[in-house]
This record gives C-alpha cells, structure tokens and sequence, in this order.
C-alpha cells in the first residue's frame, strides 16, 4: 500500500481523521471464518492449527504495511511500525486471537484486528509518529486450554519464565511448550518485554451495561480482581451397583457440596462479588463407577481485594471441611490471583478526550472480565477501550456487536494513539 504524503499536523486536520469501518469490518469476517464454531461463533484454541492459521495471516497482513515482524519465547507477535524517534519505546495496541472453545468473534479480535484497523490507517494517510507504534497479539488469552490464561503478557511483565509456561499441560497432556513449537510460534527474543510508552487496549465490553446505557464507547476506569482456584476430591472408585450407599468415598460428593458453597460465597458478597465453577475433571468418568477423585474448577471475583482474601478463606475452609466429612482427600491449587487493577489516570483522561472529541456517547466502566492490559499495567501506563457488544453476550457463540460500534472504538484508538505517539508534520 503505497504512503500518502504526510498531512500538516495541526490540530483540524488531526481531529478530522477516521480509521476505514469497512475494511475493518471485513478484516473482522476474514478472521471469523479461521476456526469457526458450530454456531456462528469461534473455537480457536491457542496454538492450535487454526490459532496458527489465524497468526500466519495477521502476521502477513503486518507485513504488508511493511511492519518489521517479532515473535518472543512464548508466541506473543509485534508488529513495529517504526517512529520518527525510533529508539523511544513504542505505543503498544492489541489484545488476543485465541478463543474459548464455544466463544465469539469478537473476544479479543476486535482489540487485535482494531490495532491493525490503526496501523493501516496510519500507513495510508502517510502520518509519521514520534513513538514507533507496535501491534501486539498476546498468547492464551482465555486459559481455556492451558491454566493460567493472561500466560503471553504476564511473561512480557515478568510474572512467568518460559519453563513455567511451557509446563501447564492440556487435557489430552499436551504441554503448552510442544504446542508452541508444534504450531512454530516459539520465537527468539526473550518474552521479558521493556515497558512501552503506553499500552491501549480495544475490547468488547462483555456485558450489558453499555448497550443498556445506549453509550458508544466504555471509558475502562479499572478491573475487577479475579482468583482461579483447582480443589481435587479424592475417594475411592468402586462399583455404582454394589457398594451400600454409607461405605462409599465419592468424590463427586464432595464436588457437589462444593459447588453449592462457591454460590454461597459470591452471593454473601454480593452484589459485586461472583463465583463460578465452570468445568470438572472426574476419573474415571464412567457412569457406573463411583468417581474416585474430581477437580472442581473454581472462578471468583470482586473488585476489592479484601472480599477476595475473605472469599478465598471461606472456599479453602469449606473445602477441608467436606473432605473430613465425607472421608475425602483434598488438595486445593490456586492458579491464578490477580489483583483488581486502577489504570493510569492521564492515559484514561487520553481515551475520554478521544471519545469526546469524536462526538461519541461515552461512559466510564469498571471491567468484569480480565484483560492482558491487567498485566501490562503492572509495568507502564495502560487503559482500556469498550465497545458495546448485543445484549452483553460473551464467552457464548452468539456473541455480536455493531459495524458502527466496532468502528466508534477504533476511531477511539486511533486518537489516542496519535494523541500519545505524538504527529510529526
Ligand atoms: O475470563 C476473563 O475475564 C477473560 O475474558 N478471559
Ligand atoms: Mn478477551
Ligand atoms: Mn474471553
């Protein structure tokens, strides 16, 4: 795509720019379509064949733009394109590729594909920028096929090396280093990434309030804290026809009574805390054979770390609690604690300035879900972006948002970026 001479760079024509909601909205369909769902949706799995399919084209679109291309040691893909000042750090935009395995479209595409929607934009209006600008896509996202998610940005923060990354296993025993090299995403560079100048990230809000509130834009004010937990019953397997009902160590008992007490907890927290348990692992998994241990797969989360600590308390208590009772083992893991997280005020003010400037309804929001920025965060200023999504539907193949609304957020993006990475004339 060959480069527009560089417009002035004054204010007017600056405040006059738009990114192309067609050719984002296409790009968007383009995407859907690698690892489509049975119903309308996405099963993209990270390192899967079709998460490689997915990269392979993003990175070819980059390149088309002539971004210089860099994978790390955990799959994360930048995509640089290079400043006026090239040594300063970059102005980081992305989000995620991968999906949950009956998920949308939209989850963490629309932020990846939105970067690029922005990058293509500044390419074909020829603006150069003081700060490089990179695209990022960050590995396993979503932690649906290998526990923790957020793995490919908290290794760029520091949180995790490569060894415990490579080692968490799926559930056929697949270990996410294999995966990785198995799709050939394992890159050179070192994932431990230098803080960049900002990081924005475009996601779909993935609730209600906006479309409710009839906004156009969700200004991210903060995340609400998330703690995964894996509490393992163990009992005896015997057979389901024989063994009287008062001589069994049944592991699903356990997992049953455990269950009831995470709703127990997050409604005794409400009306922001929340609990789900949303998968088990049983062996044998047999119907006619008393389960001799079970996972139970716990989420729980509020926007205060107190209720966190308190729920957290509360869950290993009761759990140690059924296992005497019912002459059980066991064995809780915590995989992940993520503490809510405030973005940084000046870049937040960055967004609502962009959104206001456009002419968009914009409100602030506080997320639900969890995001890549919660990690980045951690290590440089970073703000998030909402765009409404149908009804507030995620994590759910009927997940849909608006052409309009898709294009609303990345104009927002595409402000704040020019705004942060500063306009050469
Ligand atoms: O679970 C989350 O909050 C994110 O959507 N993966
Ligand atoms: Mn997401
Ligand atoms: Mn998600």
């Amino acid at each position: 795509m060959p480069e527009a001479p560089s417009p002035a760079a004054d204010a007017a024509t600056l405040s006059n720019l738009r990114v192309n909601g067609t050719r984002l909205w296409s790009s968007l369909m383009v995407m859907a379509k690698i690892g489509p769902g049975p119903k309308g949706g996405s099963h993209r799995l990270t390192l899967s064949e079709d998460d490689k399919v997915a990269r392979d084209l993003l990175v070819s679109w980059c390149e088309d733009l002539g971004c210089a291309i860099r994978v790390d040691s955990v799959g994360n893909i930048f995509a640089r394109r290079a400043g006026t000042d090239d040594d300063l750090p970059p102005v980081l935009i992305g989000s995620h590729l991968d999906t949950q395995p009956h998920g949308g479209r939209f989850d963490g595409v629309l932020g990846v594909l939105g970067a690029l929607e922005v990058l293509r934009s500044l390419h074909e209006q020829g603006i150069r920028t003081r700060h490089p600008v990179e695209l990022v896509n960050w590995t396993n996202e979503e932690g649906a096929r290998f526990a923790p998610g957020l793995v490919g940005s908290g290794a760029y923060a520091g949180l995790y090396d490569d060894d415990t990354a490579y080692s968490s296993r799926d559930a056929d025993g697949i270990s996410f280093g294999d995966a990785l090299k198995a799709i050939g995403y394992r890159g050179p560079s070192p994932a431990k990434g230098a803080p960049p100048r900002a990081y924005f990230e475009l996601h779909i809000e993935q609730g209600p309030l906006l479309e409710d509130q009839d906004a156009d834009v969700g200004v991210v004010t903060q995340v609400q804290g998330l703690r995964w937990f894996d509490v393992t019953f163990t009992g005896m397997e015997g057979h389901a026809g024989t063994v009287p009902m008062n001589q069994r160590r049944d592991a699903m008992m356990g997992a049953a009574r455990l269950i009831e007490r995470v709703y127990d907890i997050a409604i005794a927290h409400a009306p922001n805390a929340v609990g789900t348990v949303g998968a088990l692992k049983i062996h044998p998994g047999s119907r006619n054979v008393i389960p001799g241990s079970v996972t139970v797969a716990v989420d729980m989360r509020s926007p205060t770390v107190e209720a966190l600590a308190e729920m957290e308390v509360r869950l290993q208590t009761g759990a140690t609690l059924i296992a005497a009772e019912l002459n059980l083992g066991v064995e809780i893991r915590v995989p992940t604690r993520l503490a809510p997280v405030v973005f940084d005020p000046a870049l937040v003010d960055t967004v609502r300035r962009s959104a206001e400037q456009l002419g968009y309804r914009r409100r602030d929001i506080v997320s639900g879900a969890v995001h890549d920025a919660c990690h980045i965060a951690a290590i440089a200023p970073a703000a998030m972006i909402f765009s409404p999504c149908v009804k507030g539907i995620s994590h759910n193949e009927a997940e849909d948002i608006r052409p309009e609304w898709a294009t609303a957020g990345v104009n927002v993006l595409y402000h704040a970026v020019l705004e942060t990475a500063g306009v050469v004339a």
